[in-house]
């Protein structure tokens, strides 16, 4: 079975045989392992090693961890927890530290409870990161002794040995690994990106301290460490809203196996903000979790509202998503053999979850509601609103749905559509202005491209109820346009144009202006964005003329290039575009338009990174002008290149 990455040595017994198959099966289907050998499953690797540190954290024996990208790309990961056993395993017949690093799924299994808690696929993958890693190098810190063990592509250099002397009051394991080029698309680590997954493993350990450290020529260095754990979490989530009330509202118990815990506190937005998490995993799709707590919010809130009589008893129930508006809120459990359902494998299905969270937050908010009347009441009445503006925006989308049946669903005036019917082949323009909307008409490919031109600036959907939200004529055309409906309407099959192009100026205007379109699009029709449908336009920044000739440069460094590509000189007329409206049609479609010739950029979510998502547009929706300065800076961040 010996492969060109697995040439076996002599004297392999059918252990080894076994471990190289696994290992080599792991280097065959990469994706299977960590999900993608893109970025993302590059940075996966970390995860995967900082997991089990966290698992020894969790079972109480390790404070600090601290994550180092290497000079070189490499990482380390280093933590004070009691060490990776490096004794014999009997069954194996080799060192426990070897079974961790070579055997497929291996972690946990062994060490007799060492591991209370452990994520699925997380906590396990020492071997697959090893397996993807061309050097590995382990180092354990054990009474006085550092043990040690070097790989090559999964395989061991040596067995486990004793390499030198430490204190010994100094206990931990330390990994430095480099991840393979052959492998991964891309091996250069993004600081960012470690720096926001850390953060949020930080938040779900309360106690634990993790840094992290660039040794590359920037030197960044960050410290997560949150002895209030998920509260703290739920204060960070807040920090660009203004809080209904100062306390944030904590439960916490242990019930049938599962420890969980819960953070709430509501703020002036009108979003619900819940993330859930099992074993320090976020589950997107939610799961038996998250409806214990919806379950238990709901009851809790309507049972205090009525004993108290905010509500009467011939009036209606709150809704949960009336309690729930401008909640920010974490559902956190740990649970020995977590169940994932659904086709992605991100919602929780252990039943015991359900009722454990349902009856540990329904007891202690009770309580919590009792004991702090001022807050209860401003929640409830929040509520009370919701509930009201839930039965204007009822009405007025039940008007307009009866407007639509009897009108045939009819188009917006201002769109001018594309006579192509089929919507593969279909895209729409959302351009920014009534002059820049006429450019864009004259310039269209008729068949396949069409135009909706907006007046100024979009309603601000994060700072609008629904009713207003429903009532706006831009919003409605755009819906109209798009033909998906939204909310519980939200039918994808519906859409009629595969491309939602984003048109606007390249100034700071326009840029505010689509982040109110990603706004809208984000928080009504995330699918779209999901499904890969929404794009934003590149206009060029500038024109250059010479000699009758004409270049079109859509960044700095490209005015640069070309300036130096055809001479800097007295003949050359450079024009800066400061927007849509100073092209004429023909350099509209050439620049900007044309599928042959245009660049687009294509938004994307990161799904693991939702809760951070949610702050971006708070951040730049919201009143506070500090954290929004700071977005503009760091903004290309959700939106990724892609050259058509
Ligand atoms: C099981 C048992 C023991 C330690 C560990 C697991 C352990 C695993 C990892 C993975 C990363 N860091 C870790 N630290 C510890 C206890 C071993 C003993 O008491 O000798």
């Amino acid at each position: 079975m010996a492969t060109e990455n697995f040439e076996t040595p002599n004297e392999y017994g059918a252990d080894q045989i076994q471990i190289l198959e696994g290992l080599e099966a792991v280097r065959k289907r990469p994706g299977m392992y960590i999900g993608s050998t893109s970025a993302r499953g590059l940075h996966h690797l970390v995860y995967e090693i900082v997991d089990n540190a966290v698992d020894e954290a969790l079972a109480g024996f390790c404070e600090n961890i601290e994550v180092t990208i290497n000079e070189d790309n490499s990482i380390t990961v280093e933590d004070d927890g009691r060490g990776i056993p490096v004794g014999m395993n009997q069954k194996a017949g080799k060192s426990a530290l070897e079974v961790v690093y070579t055997v497929l799924h291996a972690g946990g299994k062994f060490g007799g409870g060492g591991y209370k808690v452990s994520g699925g696929l997380h906590g396990v993958g020492a071997s697959v990161v090893n397996a993807l890693s061309t050097d590995l190098t382990v180092e354990v810190y054990k009474e006085g002794e550092i043990y040690s063990q070097s790989y090559k592509i999964g395989k061991p250099l040596d067995e486990v040995k004793v390499v030198g002397t430490c204190d010994p009051n100094k206990h931990g394991t330390k990994v430095t690994f480099h991840p393979d080029p052959e492998i991964f698309e891309e091996t250069v680590y993004d600081y960012d990106t470690l720096k926001q997954r850390l953060r949020e493993t930080a938040f779900l350990t309360k106690g634990l301290r993790i840094a992290l450290t660039d040794a590359r020529e920037n030197h960044h260095h960050h410290e997560f460490h949150y002895a209030g754990g998920i509260k703290e979490f739920v204060t960070y989530l807040n920090r660009s809203k203004e809080p209904l009330y100062s306390d944030v509202i904590y439960c916490e118990g242990n019930r049938d196996g599962v420890y969980v815990e819960v953070a709430i506190q509501h703020n002036d937005s009108y979003n619900d903000a819940t993330y859930s998490f099992v074993n320090n995993i976020i589950t997107p799709e939610g799961g038996t979790h998250l409806s214990g707590f919806r379950n238990a919010l709901t009851k809790t809130f309507n049972t205090y509202a009525r004993a108290n009589k905010m509500i009467k008893d011939t009036e209606p129930a709150l809704l949960g998503e009336d309690i729930r508006e401008g909640m920010t809120a974490i559902i956190s459990v740990k649970i020995e053999e977590p169940q994932f359902e659904g086709q992605t494998k991100q919602k929780l299905g252990n039943s015991e979850a359900r009722g454990a969270v349902d009856s540990i937050v329904s007891e202690q908010l009770t309580y919590f509601l009792e004991q702090n009347p001022a807050v209860a009441k401003s929640i409830c009445e929040k509520s009370l609103l919701a509930q009201r503006a839930r039965e204007a925006a009822r009405k007025a989308r039940d008007l307009t749905r009866r407007k639509t049946a009897l009108e045939g669903m009819s188009l917006p005036g201002k769109l001018a559509d594309c006579s192509d019917k089929d919507p593969k082949n279909c895209e729409i323009f959302i351009v920014e202005g009534d002059s820049a909307g006429g450019s864009a008409k004259t310039a269209r490919s008729r068949a396949t491209q069409a135009i909706l031109p907006l007046r100024g600036k979009i309603l601000n959907v994060e700072k609008a109820r629904l009713d207003k939200i429903y009532g706006n004529a831009e919003i409605k055309a755009m819906i109209t346009a798009f033909g998906t409906g939204i909310h519980e309407d939200f039918d994808i099959s519906k859409l009629r144009y595969n491309k939602i192009i984003i048109m606007t100026d390249a100034d700071v205007d326009g840029a505010h202006i689509s982040t109110l379109m990603l706004t809208f699009l984000y928080r009504f029709m995330p699918d779209l964005i999901k499904e890969g449908h929404v794009y934003l336009a590149q206009p060029p920044l500038y024109k250059i003329e010479k000699n009758k000739n004409v270049w079109y440069a859509y960044s700095d460094e490209e005015l640069g290039k070309i300036l130096k590509e055809i001479g800097r000189d007295g003949n050359n007329k450079i024009q800066r575009y400061k927007g849509l409206g100073e092209m004429d049609a023909e350099q509209l479609w050439e620049t900007t338009m044309d599928p042959e010739k245009r660049i687009l950029k294509r938004v994307m979510i990161d799904e693991e990174n939702s809760s951070e998502i949610d702050v971006t547009f708070t951040t730049l929706m919201g009143d506070k002008v500090e954290p929004r300065r700071e977005f503009i800076e760091e903004n290309a961040k959700y939106v990724q290149n892609l050259d058509i």
